[in-house]
């Protein structure tokens, strides 16, 4: 796997715009924070793996006029696998859980999770994409290089959601741990603060109209 994390970034971070709101966790914190964070990023730098698509759902709930893009760790996966069974009993279709699958955990100095293929017999393969899918997600995606992902994006942008991207990334020897750009309450109440004020545009990627939305989130609350 040589794909490098910040070249599947780049073309993310050129495509959003004020209606996507990202939170982005572990190395893909640390590579989105040095191409420039938007006031709708929320810098998700704390230890408790796992937990970065259940805020992200809960923002994709409260918020049906925003897409809410989350970064995760494939090792952050794998301590909550089953945050997908919630997001797809959710019909959020606003919702998109990227998983960043350098088969290691990066940030803590690149021990083998006991997904990759490096540690595994080869026939028993583990696929995120598939466990996905087994969970109920809609829409899932598996991109093994940023130049897939670069053509691929707007369409997996405009699917409606919850949607789960897999990314095949290489591993970044060098790796080291993000930093919270600053305290985590007090960028809370600066992030809480955007949303409520920050002027949402129109419709969602030109396809998700917010009217569908709010049917959508409607016939959610019926259930
Ligand atoms: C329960 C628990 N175990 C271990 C850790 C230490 N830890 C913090 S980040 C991390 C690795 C995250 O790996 P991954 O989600 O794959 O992200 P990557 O670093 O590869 O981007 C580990 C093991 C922790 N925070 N919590
Ligand atoms: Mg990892």
């Amino acid at each position: 796997m040589t794909t490098s994390l910040s070249s599947y970034l780049s073309p993310l971070h050129a495509y959003r715009t004020d209606r996507h709101i990202v939170v982005p966790t572990m190395s893909a914190a640390r590579e989105w924070m040095k191409l420039g964070t938007h006031p709708l990023d929320f810098i998700y730098a704390p230890s408790a793996m796992g937990q970065a698509p259940a805020l992200g759902l809960g923002l994709a709930l409260a918020r049906p006029d925003r897409q809410v893009i989350v970064l995760n760790g494939d090792g952050c996966q794998l301590m909550n696998l089953g945050c997908l069974v919630t997001i797809s009993a959710q019909r959020v279709p606003n919702f998109m859980l990227i998983v960043c699958d350098n088969g290691a955990y990066e940030v803590t100095g690149n021990q083998a999770t006991a997904a990759t293929e490096l540690t595994r017999p080869v026939d028993r393969p583990v696929r995120f994409a598939q466990i996905a899918a087994g969970c109920g997600i809609p829409a899932t995606f598996e991109f093994e290089s940023a130049t897939d992902w670069a053509n691929g994006l707007a369409l997996a942008l405009s699917t409606p959601g919850p949607t789960v991207v897999i990314w095949r990334v290489a591993v970044d020897a060098t790796g080291t741990v993000p930093r919270s750009p600053s305290p985590a309450p007090a960028r809370g109440r600066q992030f809480a603060s955007e949303l409520a004020t920050r002027r949402t545009p129109g419709d969602l990627n030109g396809g998700l109209r917010i009217d569908a939305v709010e049917a959508l989130r409607e016939s959610r609350e019926e259930h």
